[in-house]
Protein backbone atom coordinates (compact mmCIF):
# COMPACT_ATOMS: atom_id res chain seq x y z
CA UNK A 1 0.00 0.00 0.00
CA UNK A 2 1.42 3.56 -1.00
CA UNK A 3 1.15 7.15 0.80
CA UNK A 4 -1.92 7.63 -1.41
CA UNK A 5 -5.60 6.37 -1.66
CA UNK A 6 -6.15 4.12 -5.07
CA UNK A 7 -8.92 2.26 -6.16
CA UNK A 8 -9.19 -1.09 -4.92
CA UNK A 9 -7.36 -3.69 -7.57
CA UNK A 10 -9.49 -5.87 -9.34
CA UNK A 11 -7.91 -8.03 -11.17
CA UNK A 12 -4.62 -9.59 -8.84
CA UNK A 13 -3.80 -12.51 -10.70
CA UNK A 14 -0.25 -11.19 -11.19
CA UNK A 15 0.25 -9.86 -8.15
CA UNK A 16 -1.03 -13.36 -6.54
CA UNK A 17 1.79 -15.11 -9.22
CA UNK A 18 4.88 -12.70 -8.04
CA UNK A 19 4.28 -13.90 -4.75
CA UNK A 20 3.84 -17.26 -4.89
CA UNK A 21 0.38 -17.69 -4.11
CA UNK A 22 -2.18 -19.30 -6.19
CA UNK A 23 -3.78 -18.50 -9.28
CA UNK A 24 -6.51 -19.79 -11.50
CA UNK A 25 -5.16 -18.58 -14.71
CA UNK A 26 -1.14 -17.61 -15.43
CA UNK A 27 -0.62 -13.86 -16.01
CA UNK A 28 0.60 -11.95 -18.48
CA UNK A 29 2.60 -8.91 -19.58
CA UNK A 30 4.86 -7.68 -22.22
CA UNK A 31 8.04 -6.04 -21.90
CA UNK A 32 8.04 -2.81 -23.64
CA UNK A 33 4.06 -3.24 -24.16
CA UNK A 34 3.69 0.47 -24.83
CA UNK A 35 5.69 1.17 -27.76
CA UNK A 36 6.15 1.82 -31.61
CA UNK A 37 4.59 -1.66 -32.73
CA UNK A 38 1.39 -0.32 -31.66
CA UNK A 39 -0.41 2.72 -34.16
CA UNK A 40 -1.95 4.53 -31.25
CA UNK A 41 1.72 4.68 -30.53
CA UNK A 42 2.86 6.18 -33.54
CA UNK A 43 0.38 8.68 -33.49
CA UNK A 44 1.50 10.28 -30.35
CA UNK A 45 5.05 10.45 -31.11
CA UNK A 46 4.32 11.99 -34.54
CA UNK A 47 2.96 15.37 -32.28
CA UNK A 48 5.69 14.78 -29.36
CA UNK A 49 9.20 13.39 -29.06
CA UNK A 50 9.74 10.94 -26.57
CA UNK A 51 11.38 12.37 -23.51
CA UNK A 52 8.14 15.33 -23.94
CA UNK A 53 5.96 12.26 -23.43
CA UNK A 54 8.03 10.78 -20.98
CA UNK A 55 8.03 13.81 -19.10
CA UNK A 56 4.40 15.00 -19.19
CA UNK A 57 2.44 12.85 -16.90
CA UNK A 58 -0.83 12.72 -19.12
CA UNK A 59 1.15 11.35 -22.22
CA UNK A 60 2.93 9.36 -20.15
CA UNK A 61 -0.99 7.87 -18.58
CA UNK A 62 -2.39 7.75 -22.02
CA UNK A 63 0.30 5.64 -23.55
CA UNK A 64 0.61 3.29 -20.74
CA UNK A 65 -3.48 2.65 -20.86
CA UNK A 66 -2.58 1.94 -24.71
CA UNK A 67 -2.11 -1.43 -24.68
CA UNK A 68 -4.60 -2.11 -21.87
CA UNK A 69 -7.61 -1.05 -23.96
CA UNK A 70 -6.15 -3.23 -26.65
CA UNK A 71 -5.54 -6.55 -24.43
CA UNK A 72 -6.20 -8.60 -21.84
CA UNK A 73 -2.83 -7.89 -20.14
CA UNK A 74 -2.94 -8.98 -16.38
CA UNK A 75 -0.22 -5.56 -15.45
CA UNK A 76 0.58 -2.41 -16.78
CA UNK A 77 4.06 -0.59 -16.92
CA UNK A 78 4.81 3.17 -16.96
CA UNK A 79 5.69 4.55 -19.97
CA UNK A 80 9.31 5.82 -19.22
CA UNK A 81 12.58 5.16 -20.08
CA UNK A 82 15.92 3.83 -17.99
CA UNK A 83 17.71 6.43 -19.91
CA UNK A 84 15.48 8.86 -17.38
CA UNK A 85 18.33 8.65 -14.42
CA UNK A 86 21.40 9.58 -16.38
CA UNK A 87 19.26 12.33 -17.57
CA UNK A 88 18.64 13.72 -13.72
CA UNK A 89 22.64 13.12 -12.92
CA UNK A 90 23.08 16.05 -15.73
CA UNK A 91 23.60 14.30 -18.66
CA UNK A 92 22.20 15.41 -22.00
CA UNK A 93 20.37 12.24 -23.57
CA UNK A 94 18.28 12.59 -26.95
CA UNK A 95 16.25 9.62 -28.50
CA UNK A 96 17.15 9.72 -32.49
CA UNK A 97 14.61 8.20 -34.61
CA UNK A 98 15.21 4.79 -35.84
CA UNK A 99 19.00 4.57 -34.53
CA UNK A 100 18.31 4.97 -30.43
CA UNK A 101 18.98 6.33 -27.92
CA UNK A 102 22.49 8.87 -27.92
CA UNK A 103 24.58 10.96 -25.53
CA UNK A 104 25.96 14.12 -27.23
CA UNK A 105 28.79 14.15 -24.41
CA UNK A 106 29.26 10.58 -22.41
CA UNK A 107 31.90 9.46 -19.85
CA UNK A 108 35.11 8.92 -21.66
CA UNK A 109 37.20 8.88 -18.79
CA UNK A 110 37.01 8.86 -14.58
CA UNK A 111 37.19 12.51 -13.93
CA UNK A 112 34.14 12.67 -15.91
CA UNK A 113 32.11 11.17 -12.98
CA UNK A 114 33.01 13.99 -10.77
CA UNK A 115 30.38 16.14 -13.16
CA UNK A 116 27.31 13.99 -12.18
CA UNK A 117 24.67 15.36 -10.08
CA UNK A 118 24.23 13.68 -6.65
CA UNK A 119 20.84 13.40 -4.52
CA UNK A 120 18.73 15.07 -6.88
CA UNK A 121 16.63 11.76 -8.10
CA UNK A 122 13.81 13.13 -5.85
CA UNK A 123 13.05 16.36 -7.59
CA UNK A 124 14.89 15.59 -11.26
CA UNK A 125 12.17 12.84 -11.66
CA UNK A 126 8.93 14.17 -9.75
CA UNK A 127 7.72 13.62 -13.22
CA UNK A 128 7.72 10.02 -13.06
CA UNK A 129 5.85 9.91 -10.08
CA UNK A 130 3.33 12.18 -11.08
CA UNK A 131 2.52 9.99 -13.77
CA UNK A 132 2.44 6.82 -11.28
CA UNK A 133 -0.10 8.19 -8.99
CA UNK A 134 -2.16 9.64 -12.10
CA UNK A 135 -1.97 6.57 -13.91
CA UNK A 136 -2.84 4.19 -10.56
CA UNK A 137 -6.17 6.84 -10.74
CA UNK A 138 -7.16 6.46 -14.17
CA UNK A 139 -6.83 2.29 -13.96
CA UNK A 140 -9.12 2.51 -12.14
CA UNK A 141 -7.92 -0.90 -9.98
CA UNK A 142 -7.96 -2.18 -13.44
CA UNK A 143 -4.84 -4.37 -13.28
CA UNK A 144 -1.68 -3.62 -11.02
CA UNK A 145 0.87 -1.10 -12.42
CA UNK A 146 4.86 -1.65 -12.60
CA UNK A 147 7.25 0.99 -11.91
CA UNK A 148 10.88 0.19 -13.19
CA UNK A 149 14.51 1.27 -13.51
CA UNK A 150 18.03 0.29 -15.28
CA UNK A 151 20.69 -1.48 -13.38
CA UNK A 152 23.50 -0.26 -12.35
CA UNK A 153 25.78 -1.90 -14.43
CA UNK A 154 23.43 -1.30 -17.58
CA UNK A 155 22.90 2.40 -17.14
CA UNK A 156 26.86 2.65 -16.75
CA UNK A 157 27.21 1.35 -20.12
CA UNK A 158 25.12 3.37 -21.70
CA UNK A 159 26.71 6.28 -20.36
CA UNK A 160 30.34 5.83 -21.35
CA UNK A 161 28.80 3.81 -25.19
CA UNK A 162 26.78 6.97 -25.25
CA UNK A 163 24.53 4.66 -26.99
CA UNK A 164 23.59 1.54 -28.20
CA UNK A 165 26.64 -0.85 -28.59
CA UNK A 166 27.19 -4.17 -30.46
CA UNK A 167 30.26 -5.18 -28.12
CA UNK A 168 30.53 -2.58 -24.81
CA UNK A 169 34.00 -2.45 -25.58
CA UNK A 170 34.12 1.32 -24.16
CA UNK A 171 32.32 0.23 -21.07
CA UNK A 172 33.71 -2.95 -20.34
CA UNK A 173 37.56 -1.77 -20.83
CA UNK A 174 36.44 1.14 -17.49
CA UNK A 175 36.52 -2.32 -16.07
CA UNK A 176 39.47 -3.75 -16.68
CA UNK A 177 41.18 -0.15 -16.59
CA UNK A 178 39.96 1.82 -13.87
CA UNK A 179 37.99 -0.87 -11.43
CA UNK A 180 37.78 1.14 -7.94
CA UNK A 181 36.84 4.01 -10.49
CA UNK A 182 33.91 1.75 -12.28
CA UNK A 183 33.06 1.42 -8.25
CA UNK A 184 32.36 4.58 -7.89
CA UNK A 185 30.45 5.06 -10.56
CA UNK A 186 28.49 1.83 -9.96
CA UNK A 187 28.00 3.24 -5.81
CA UNK A 188 26.26 6.44 -7.06
CA UNK A 189 23.94 5.20 -9.34
CA UNK A 190 22.96 2.50 -7.02
CA UNK A 191 21.99 5.22 -4.77
CA UNK A 192 20.13 6.75 -7.64
CA UNK A 193 18.66 3.56 -8.89
CA UNK A 194 17.28 2.74 -4.99
CA UNK A 195 15.72 6.37 -4.36
CA UNK A 196 14.31 5.89 -7.75
CA UNK A 197 12.44 2.58 -6.93
CA UNK A 198 11.26 3.61 -4.00
CA UNK A 199 10.01 6.86 -4.79
CA UNK A 200 8.08 4.97 -7.42
CA UNK A 201 6.82 2.58 -4.99
CA UNK A 202 5.89 5.42 -2.59
CA UNK A 203 3.99 7.36 -5.66
CA UNK A 204 1.64 3.68 -6.61
CA UNK A 205 3.91 1.24 -8.27
CA UNK A 206 2.02 -1.85 -6.99
CA UNK A 207 5.82 -4.08 -8.19
CA UNK A 208 8.94 -3.00 -9.96
CA UNK A 209 11.24 -4.28 -12.08
CA UNK A 210 14.78 -3.94 -12.36
CA UNK A 211 16.49 -4.34 -16.28
CA UNK A 212 20.08 -5.49 -16.08
CA UNK A 213 19.72 -5.84 -19.99
CA UNK A 214 24.02 -5.92 -20.26
CA UNK A 215 24.14 -8.85 -18.23
CA UNK A 216 25.14 -10.80 -20.69
CA UNK A 217 27.74 -9.07 -22.40
CA UNK A 218 29.96 -9.54 -18.31
CA UNK A 219 32.21 -12.50 -17.89
CA UNK A 220 30.99 -14.55 -14.72
CA UNK A 221 33.64 -13.23 -12.72
CA UNK A 222 33.05 -9.39 -13.87
CA UNK A 223 29.16 -10.14 -13.32
CA UNK A 224 30.58 -11.38 -10.09
CA UNK A 225 32.30 -8.24 -8.99
CA UNK A 226 30.05 -5.26 -11.33
CA UNK A 227 26.66 -5.99 -11.39
CA UNK A 228 25.46 -8.94 -8.76
CA UNK A 229 26.63 -6.81 -5.21
CA UNK A 230 24.75 -3.45 -6.31
CA UNK A 231 21.61 -5.68 -7.59
CA UNK A 232 21.74 -7.17 -4.03
CA UNK A 233 22.21 -4.28 -2.46
CA UNK A 234 18.84 -2.31 -4.38
CA UNK A 235 16.79 -5.53 -3.11
CA UNK A 236 18.06 -4.93 0.11
CA UNK A 237 17.45 -1.52 0.45
CA UNK A 238 14.74 -0.56 -1.32
CA UNK A 239 12.66 -3.38 0.98
CA UNK A 240 14.15 -2.15 4.07
CA UNK A 241 13.65 1.34 3.40
CA UNK A 242 9.51 0.82 2.37
CA UNK A 243 9.17 -1.20 5.73
CA UNK A 244 10.41 1.34 7.73
CA UNK A 245 8.23 3.59 6.40
CA UNK A 246 5.18 1.79 7.44
CA UNK A 247 4.27 0.87 3.84
CA UNK A 248 3.80 -2.82 2.52
CA UNK A 249 6.56 -4.04 0.79
CA UNK A 250 5.77 -4.59 -3.65
CA UNK A 251 7.18 -7.84 -5.27
CA UNK A 252 10.63 -6.58 -7.18
CA UNK A 253 11.45 -8.32 -10.36
CA UNK A 254 14.80 -8.66 -11.72
CA UNK A 255 15.46 -9.54 -15.52
CA UNK A 256 19.44 -10.11 -16.53
CA UNK A 257 19.70 -10.79 -19.77
CA UNK A 258 21.88 -13.89 -20.52
CA UNK A 259 19.75 -16.17 -18.72
CA UNK A 260 22.12 -19.40 -19.46
CA UNK A 261 24.60 -17.41 -17.67
CA UNK A 262 23.04 -15.39 -15.12
CA UNK A 263 20.32 -17.52 -13.95
CA UNK A 264 22.09 -19.61 -11.87
CA UNK A 265 23.65 -16.64 -9.91
CA UNK A 266 20.76 -14.72 -9.52
CA UNK A 267 18.73 -17.43 -7.51
CA UNK A 268 19.56 -16.44 -3.96
CA UNK A 269 19.37 -12.41 -4.26
CA UNK A 270 16.21 -11.93 -2.76
CA UNK A 271 14.21 -11.23 -5.26
CA UNK A 272 10.43 -12.65 -5.60
CA UNK A 273 10.56 -12.91 -9.77
CA UNK A 274 13.29 -13.77 -12.17
CA UNK A 275 13.36 -12.93 -15.56
CA UNK A 276 14.01 -15.72 -17.87
CA UNK A 277 15.04 -14.63 -21.45
CA UNK A 278 15.18 -17.23 -24.46
CA UNK A 279 18.39 -18.78 -24.36
CA UNK A 280 17.36 -21.24 -21.51
CA UNK A 281 14.07 -24.18 -21.56
CA UNK A 282 11.29 -23.36 -19.63
CA UNK A 283 11.36 -26.88 -18.20
CA UNK A 284 15.42 -26.20 -17.37
CA UNK A 285 14.78 -22.64 -15.32
CA UNK A 286 12.06 -24.40 -13.58
CA UNK A 287 13.96 -27.05 -12.66
CA UNK A 288 16.92 -25.03 -10.71
CA UNK A 289 14.26 -23.40 -8.31
CA UNK A 290 11.99 -24.07 -5.45
CA UNK A 291 8.46 -23.49 -5.88
CA UNK A 292 8.46 -19.87 -4.03
CA UNK A 293 10.29 -18.60 -6.64
CA UNK A 294 8.35 -17.15 -9.38
CA UNK A 295 9.69 -17.28 -13.18
CA UNK A 296 8.96 -14.66 -15.88
CA UNK A 297 9.16 -15.38 -19.19
CA UNK A 298 10.23 -16.07 -22.07
CA UNK A 299 8.69 -16.54 -25.84
CA UNK A 300 11.78 -15.58 -28.06
CA UNK A 301 9.84 -12.19 -29.55
CA UNK A 302 10.26 -12.72 -32.88
CA UNK A 303 8.20 -15.87 -32.88
CA UNK A 304 4.92 -13.59 -32.13
CA UNK A 305 5.46 -13.70 -36.24
CA UNK A 306 4.54 -16.93 -37.08
CA UNK A 307 0.60 -18.15 -37.45
CA UNK A 308 -1.42 -18.54 -34.92
CA UNK A 309 -1.45 -22.62 -34.79
CA UNK A 310 2.69 -21.78 -33.80
CA UNK A 311 2.23 -19.45 -31.38
CA UNK A 312 -0.12 -21.54 -29.49
CA UNK A 313 2.08 -24.80 -29.62
CA UNK A 314 4.90 -22.47 -28.69
CA UNK A 315 2.51 -21.38 -25.36
CA UNK A 316 1.83 -24.63 -24.62
CA UNK A 317 5.28 -25.83 -24.32
CA UNK A 318 6.20 -22.42 -22.13
CA UNK A 319 3.44 -23.21 -20.01
CA UNK A 320 4.42 -27.04 -19.91
CA UNK A 321 8.05 -26.14 -18.78
CA UNK A 322 6.91 -23.58 -16.79
CA UNK A 323 4.05 -24.83 -15.25
CA UNK A 324 1.13 -23.02 -14.43
CA UNK A 325 1.99 -21.84 -10.92
CA UNK A 326 4.60 -18.80 -9.45
CA UNK A 327 4.83 -17.92 -12.65
CA UNK A 328 4.01 -14.99 -15.47
CA UNK A 329 3.83 -15.22 -18.61
CA UNK A 330 6.30 -12.78 -20.70
CA UNK A 331 8.92 -12.14 -23.74
CA UNK A 332 12.37 -13.29 -23.33
CA UNK A 333 12.58 -9.40 -24.09
CA UNK A 334 10.94 -6.41 -24.74
CA UNK A 335 8.62 -6.84 -28.02
CA UNK A 336 9.61 -5.48 -31.55
CA UNK A 337 8.04 -2.67 -33.44
CA UNK A 338 7.35 -5.45 -36.59
CA UNK A 339 5.15 -7.15 -34.28
CA UNK A 340 1.70 -7.64 -35.91
CA UNK A 341 -0.94 -6.29 -32.98
CA UNK A 342 -3.42 -9.29 -33.66
CA UNK A 343 -0.65 -11.82 -33.07
CA UNK A 344 -0.13 -10.13 -29.54
CA UNK A 345 -4.20 -10.54 -28.63
CA UNK A 346 -3.89 -14.15 -29.68
CA UNK A 347 -1.07 -15.10 -27.81
CA UNK A 348 -2.52 -12.92 -24.84
CA UNK A 349 -5.47 -15.56 -24.65
CA UNK A 350 -3.96 -18.50 -26.08
CA UNK A 351 -1.80 -17.61 -22.10
CA UNK A 352 -4.92 -17.22 -19.89
CA UNK A 353 -7.35 -20.13 -21.99
CA UNK A 354 -4.58 -23.02 -22.38
CA UNK A 355 -3.33 -21.72 -18.83
CA UNK A 356 -6.73 -22.26 -17.35
CA UNK A 357 -7.68 -25.61 -19.04
CA UNK A 358 -4.46 -27.06 -17.82
CA UNK A 359 -5.54 -26.13 -14.49
CA UNK A 360 -8.66 -27.02 -14.53
CA UNK A 361 -7.68 -30.32 -15.48
CA UNK A 362 -4.79 -30.60 -12.64
O1 LIG B 1 11.36 6.25 -30.81
C1 LIG B 1 10.61 5.82 -29.91
O2 LIG B 1 9.39 5.96 -29.93
C2 LIG B 1 11.26 5.21 -28.73
C3 LIG B 1 11.12 3.76 -28.57
C4 LIG B 1 11.23 3.50 -27.07
C5 LIG B 1 10.19 3.14 -26.21
C6 LIG B 1 8.77 2.88 -26.57
C7 LIG B 1 12.39 3.67 -26.27
C8 LIG B 1 13.72 4.10 -26.74
N1 LIG B 1 12.05 3.43 -24.95
C9 LIG B 1 10.74 3.10 -24.86
C10 LIG B 1 9.99 2.85 -23.62
C11 LIG B 1 10.56 1.94 -22.63
N2 LIG B 1 11.89 1.67 -22.44
C12 LIG B 1 9.82 1.24 -21.68
C13 LIG B 1 8.33 1.53 -21.51
C14 LIG B 1 7.40 0.73 -20.83
C15 LIG B 1 6.97 -0.51 -21.57
O3 LIG B 1 7.58 -1.56 -21.36
O4 LIG B 1 5.94 -0.45 -22.27
C16 LIG B 1 10.72 0.44 -20.95
C17 LIG B 1 10.43 -0.55 -19.86
C18 LIG B 1 12.02 0.74 -21.42
C19 LIG B 1 13.24 0.17 -20.87
C20 LIG B 1 14.52 0.34 -21.59
N3 LIG B 1 14.96 1.42 -22.32
C21 LIG B 1 15.56 -0.60 -21.56
C22 LIG B 1 15.51 -1.90 -20.78
C23 LIG B 1 14.73 -2.92 -21.50
C24 LIG B 1 15.42 -3.55 -22.64
O5 LIG B 1 14.85 -3.50 -23.74
O6 LIG B 1 16.49 -4.12 -22.43
C25 LIG B 1 16.63 -0.12 -22.31
C26 LIG B 1 17.95 -0.82 -22.58
C27 LIG B 1 16.25 1.17 -22.79
C28 LIG B 1 17.08 2.11 -23.60
C29 LIG B 1 16.40 2.47 -24.86
N4 LIG B 1 15.30 3.27 -24.94
C30 LIG B 1 14.87 3.34 -26.24
C31 LIG B 1 15.77 2.57 -27.03
C32 LIG B 1 15.67 2.40 -28.53
C33 LIG B 1 16.73 2.05 -26.16
C34 LIG B 1 17.92 1.20 -26.55
C35 LIG B 1 17.66 -0.25 -26.38
C36 LIG B 1 16.72 -0.80 -27.43
O7 LIG B 1 17.00 -0.61 -28.62
O8 LIG B 1 15.72 -1.44 -27.05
Amino acid sequence: MSKHSFPVLKNDCLLRAARGLRTERVPVWIMRQAGRYLPEFRKVREEHSFFEICRTPALACEITLQPIRRYALDAAIIFSDILVIPQALGMQVEMKPSIGPHFPEPLSEPKDVEKLKKGCIDEELSYVYEAITLTRHELDGLVPLIGFTGAPWTLMCYMIEGGSSKTLSKAKSWLYKWPEESHNLLHLLKDAVISHLVNQIKAGAQLVQIFESNAEYLTPDLLKKFSLPYLKEIQRSVSSTITNLGLEMVPMILYAKGSAMVLDFIADMGYDVLGVDWTVAPSVARSKFSEGICLQGNLDPPALKADHETIKRLVIDMLQGFGTQSYIANLGHGIYPDIPPDNVAFFVNTIHEESEKMIKAL
